[in-house]
């Protein structure tokens, strides 16, 4: 009979699972919010949970997938820190017959029996949303609309995705035009740092668009350095949601958030127990999320729970 016969790959024995989960690392709000609810949904499911931190390093990430797959795991999960160069570390797993879930981030590989399925957001979406903000709100404006871009970590899908669906959307137009647009590693003090230069170098700017909040946030430091005002001066529009941002949306410094949840925990936790029972699960779980105006954000905030 072969090993593992029903049940895919580990030696985790019993019938207890053990999850290796390689997170990205503690860039952000979201990151921590997300790292909060994949320990705790773990806890919930009685799942044993190997917890690593790559620091936003691919190596890092690279090195304890491994470790994992030394160890025998029965499941490996992670948010892969960029979306190329996978394959390798992956065919190892693939080989030790331990299945891979995707949680958050995607990959580009075109070998998509590297992993059972991928979890997470919409991230084209979520740069179409803020897109079609930035277009609505300045519909009626004349002549050109000046952008300034904080992107993502270089790489990651995130970045890569909120950056092409936004360009999707605004492209539609000739008046609207990136003038600034540079990563700012979804940092706040990154975010900080690159607005600063922005204001120094890029000339006039009507609107930022962050990839995400932490950004945004840092971003408005650097704008009120300025002497300008954020929300007004400058708009902003930035992604994720989290209490932060919502409540500066209320205080008037940001104008739109774009929603992406991070409290995957739970659905994770779902499909971990099912591929490791060899069940078939969809190959992409989407995550449903929302977008807040000021007022909204308002409303939502004595909820937010990150
Ligand atoms: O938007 C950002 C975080 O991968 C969706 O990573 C995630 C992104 C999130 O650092 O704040």
């Amino acid at each position: 009979v072969a090993a593992g016969c029903g049940s895919a790959g580990g030696s985790g024995g019993g019938d207890s699972i053990t999850l290796g989960f390689a997170q990205v690392g503690a860039e952000s709000g979201w990151r921590t919010a997300n790292t909060k609810s994949v320990r705790q949904a773990a806890r919930d499911a009685g799942i044993e949970l190997k917890f690593s931190d790559a620091q936003q390093k691919q190596e890092n990430q690279i090195k304890a997938i491994r470790s994992f797959i030394q160890q025998r795991v029965d499941v490996i999960a992670f948010s892969p820190v960029v979306e190329s160069g996978w394959d390798t570390v992956l065919k190892e797993a693939q080989r030790a017959d331990i299945p891979v879930v995707l949680t958050d981030r995607a990959i580009d590989s075109p070998d998509t029996s590297l992993y059972e399925t991928f979890l997470g957001s919409d991230f084209v979406e979520e740069g179409r949303k803020a897109g079609r903000w930035v277009t609505e709100e300045f519909g009626d404006a004349e002549g050109t609309v000046r952008i300034a871009e904080l992107q993502g970590t270089t790489g990651s899908a995130p970045a890569n995705d909120r950056k092409q669906g936004f360009a999707e959307v605004i492209g539609n137009d000739a008046k609207y035009k990136i003038v600034a647009s540079q990563t700012g590693d979804f940092t706040r003090a990154k975010g900080k740092e690159v607005m600063e230069a922005f204001l120094k170098s890029a000339g006039e700017i009507d609107v930022l668009y962050a990839h995400n909040d932490d950004m945004a946030l840092g971003a408005i430091e650097a704008i009120e350095g300025a002497g300008l005002k954020p929300g007004e001066d400058i708009k902003i529009v930035s992604v994720d949601g989290v209490k932060d941002a919502l409540q500066a949306a209320a205080d008037g410094e940001i104008n739109y958030v774009v929603e992406c949840n991070p409290l995957l925990g739970p659905q994770l936790m779902d499909l971990v127990k099912k591929v490791a029972a060899g069940e078939q699960v969809p190959k992409r779980v989407e995550v449903e999320e929302t977008a807040f105006d000021q007022q909204a954000a308002e409303k939502a905030l004595p909820d937010r729970k990150y």
